[in-house]
């Protein structure tokens, strides 16, 4: 590929051609290359190498079962102290009919995440997934943070791998991506000091890895992180998946200021998306999947991020998900999708819908 607008990527995009990784210089200066055309077309060949025409989706919801939490992120908007009269914490039974209902409208995943409540009990958890599981086995349960296994091995005095196994046997099958925020120091403190660094997150995720669970990774961007925090983690996140192996996705999270304590930053915009997608692909060269989230991202740039090196948008996220509420871009804060209606999204962009499980095996359906 050649370009003639900006040459810097010239270089870049023969080492990309030949399978050379990128060195942290090289994302920043793809960060700052002003086009973005070629940026996408660098990207989207990787895609293309790694996935053709497809693209991924899956059906899925979200269960935040409790929003109560000790953490105090600047970013959060869904977060509520025990005695402010929004707090909630899901029973088991309110979960498993959550669950019932989503299984009734065809999820294959439930992704449950929640505040750092210290007024639970760990049975809370072990019980919560393994009812989940003698009622719904089929169910992959994706679920808990790399922060929330930090603070279980610390405020019930555990060690990591008995938090992990405990869980493990209990019904947890993979979990997400979330609580990476951005590991730079100091950025990472001023956003959210309350919760482990980010050493302490990548450790836990091979610790995951090692106990063999597939894991996701994600960045929040678009607050007040530099051009090189972000690249710095993309390379922390390349080094853990060289050592480890279990990433099996990255999502970038574009930070969505209402409702939160940095309520007075725009947050990122439409050319900060596509490039943080853009760059992600180029940089973090062994992680099979870039998704777009299209909760966060709105549908249609979610649609535009699949020509710039993203090949999954998740899932169709029948609420129940609070969580996702507080962040969502689209109007009254939208976070449902029907099947027919992300296949669309997909198709209209110009690529094959294939519906996923969790770790990325296909799923056949008799009707759509
Ligand atoms: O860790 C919180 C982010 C994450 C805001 O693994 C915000 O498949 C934007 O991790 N604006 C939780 N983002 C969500 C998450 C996730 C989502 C979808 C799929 C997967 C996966 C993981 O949401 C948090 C934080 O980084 N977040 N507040 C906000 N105001």
């Amino acid at each position: 590929m050649q370009f003639s607008f900006d040459t810097n990527l010239n270089r870049i995009a023969e080492k990309v051609e030949a399978n050379d990784r990128l060195t942290f210089d090289e994302g920043v200066e793809l960060y700052n290359t002003q086009d973005l055309n070629a940026l996408g077309k660098l990207a989207d060949s990787v895609r293309r190498k790694k996935h053709g025409r497809t693209t991924y989706y899956n059906v899925n919801r979200h269960f935040n079962h409790t929003n109560i939490c000790v953490a105090d992120c600047k970013f959060c908007g869904f977060y509520r102290r025990a005695r402010q009269d929004d707090a909630y914490t899901h029973s088991i039974a309110e979960g498993i009919e959550i669950a019932r209902s989503a299984v009734a409208e065809g999820a294959t995943e439930l992704h449950i995440v929640g505040g750092l409540n210290s007024k639970l009990p760990f049975e809370y958890y072990t019980d919560l997934f393994s009812s989940l599981k003698r009622e719904f086995p089929a169910l992959h349960l994706k679920a808990l943070t790399m922060v929330e296994l930090d603070f279980f091995a610390r405020f019930y005095k555990m060690s990591d791998e008995e938090v992990i196994e405990r869980l493990k046997a209990a019904g947890m099958d993979s979990c997400p991506g979330g609580g990476a925020e951005i590991f730079a120091e100091p950025t990472r403190s001023r956003i959210c000091d309350h919760k482990c660094d980010g050493d302490r997150w990548l450790e836990l995720a091979g610790k995951v890895h090692n106990a063999g669970l597939k894991t996701n990774a994600t960045m929040l961007y678009g607050h007040i992180e530099s051009t090189e925090d972000r690249v710095d983690h993309f390379i922390k996140l390349r080094e853990q998946q060289d050592k480890t192996g279990g990433f099996q996705c990255f999502i970038p999270l574009a930070f969505y200021p209402p409702g939160t304590a940095l309520s007075s930053l725009p947050g990122p915009d439409a050319i900060d998306n596509l490039k943080t997608i853009a760059v992600s692909r180029l940089m973090i060269d062994n992680f099979d999947h870039i998704k777009a989230y299209w909760v966060m991202l709105g549908k249609a740039t979610t649609q535009t991020a699949l020509h710039f090196g993203a090949n999954d948008v998740d899932g169709t996220i029948t609420d129940g998900g609070e969580l996702t509420h507080a962040y969502s871009v689209e109007e009254g804060g939208e976070q449902k999708m029907t099947r027919t209606e992300l296949i669309t999204m997909i198709e209209n962009a110009g690529f094959e819908a294939v519906e996923r499980d969790t770790v990325y095996n296909r799923v056949e359906r008799a009707t759509v």
